[in-house]
């Protein structure tokens, strides 16, 4: 069989894509890239795993050509709060990135999944049940970059019969890898820091809306899209996707039914708070739905139970 790879393979969903991939298509059967990062043991012994740069032409090039890969799961990238601190950086990284992935795969006929985000929406975006085909004007150099992968993934579909498809994610909740430099990051760091410290302090307002998943369906929703039956596709790239929606407030009442004596305290980051309110409520994720049968597993109330058991468990805190 052709080779699968996953770049940023030592990102917060790049690790546990890797492994759940693994799982499906066979260890030797998919190459994990990554970027200076040093990967886990578990990563680097479970299959094969390369340093490389996808701004670089010849390192994507180079990897395709070695491993004689047939999909690219893209997930190397800048997310958006790094995105906002050092945005030539994160232009440079998800556009020059993915130009090179998606060269490659028409080059080597690649099938690709391109993976963008709620990010892709904008002020102007209507916030609740954000329609599919909407108005798009983000806001945040991330975002930018979003819209523009959306655009570029329909383009190499179109253009040039590259196989493209993706999903618009909304914040993915784990405990395996902790997410680097995101506005959603604080679903994640707030388990950590209830389990540790009992208290957290939140950059994100109280009342901030956002849509959120829990890993296990976005590695599933990945899969799920790349395996589908292609005639039933009438979009390609950009599935808005999400599980359930919330917000700090009341993730940290979730988390008080488990650890009553949390305390949730609030430092807002302007930067981050800006970039959030700039996001939807909720998406609709209907088309998903009906094209793939996108399915959550998770609701909130499951996810905060599975997080809070794993986590304990990680942290040492029975
Ligand atoms: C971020 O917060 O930047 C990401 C995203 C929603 O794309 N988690």
């Amino acid at each position: 069989m052709q080779k699968v790879l996953v770049t940023g393979a030592v990102g917060q969903i790049g690790s546990e894509l890797t492994m759940y991939l693994r799982a499906q298509y066979g260890n030797d059967n998919v190459v994990a890239a990554g970027h200076r990062t040093k990967p886990s043991e578990k990563l680097k012994n479970s299959g094969p795993f390369e340093f490389i740069n996808v701004g670089k032409m010849e390192d994507v090039d180079g990897i395709v050509k070695k491993y004689d890969i047939g999909t690219i799961y893209h997930l190397g990238a800048v997310l958006s709060a790094v995105g906002e601190s050092k945005p030539q950086l994160c232009w440079d990284v998800n556009m020059n990135g993915l130009y090179n992935v998606m060269e490659a795969a028409r080059e080597y006929k690649c099938a690709v999944f391109v993976p963008s985000s709620i990010a892709a929406f904008g002020p102007e975006t209507p916030t609740d049940n954000t329609p599919q085909d909407t108005i798009q004007r983000a806001n945040s150099m991330y975002g930018v970059t979003k819209v523009a992968g959306e655009l570029l993934a329909d383009y190499y579909y179109k253009r040039f019969d590259v196989d493209t498809r993706g999903v618009r994610y909304p914040g993915i909740i784990s405990y395996e890898t902790l997410p680097g430099g995101g506005t959603t990051d604080y679903a994640v760091e707030i388990f950590y820091e209830a389990i540790k410290k009992k208290s957290y302090t939140c950059f994100l307002k109280e009342d901030t809306m956002l849509d959120m998943m829990y890993m296990p369906d976005a590695l599933k929703a990945a899969y799920d899209l790349m395996e589908a039956d292609p005639s039933r596709l009438k979009h390609r790239n950009a599935f808005n996707l999400t599980a359930f929606n919330f917000t700090p407030a009341e993730l940290a009442q979730k988390i008080k039914n488990y650890i009553p004596d949390f305390e949730m305290k609030y430092d807002v980051d302007p930067v981050r708070q800006g970039i959030a309110d700039s996001w939807p409520n909720h998406m609709d994720d209907s088309c998903a739905k009906e094209e793939w049968g996108w399915l959550p597993a998770y609701d909130l109330d499951a996810m905060v139970k599975d997080m809070l058991e794993k986590l304990t468990v990680k942290l040492g805190k029975e």
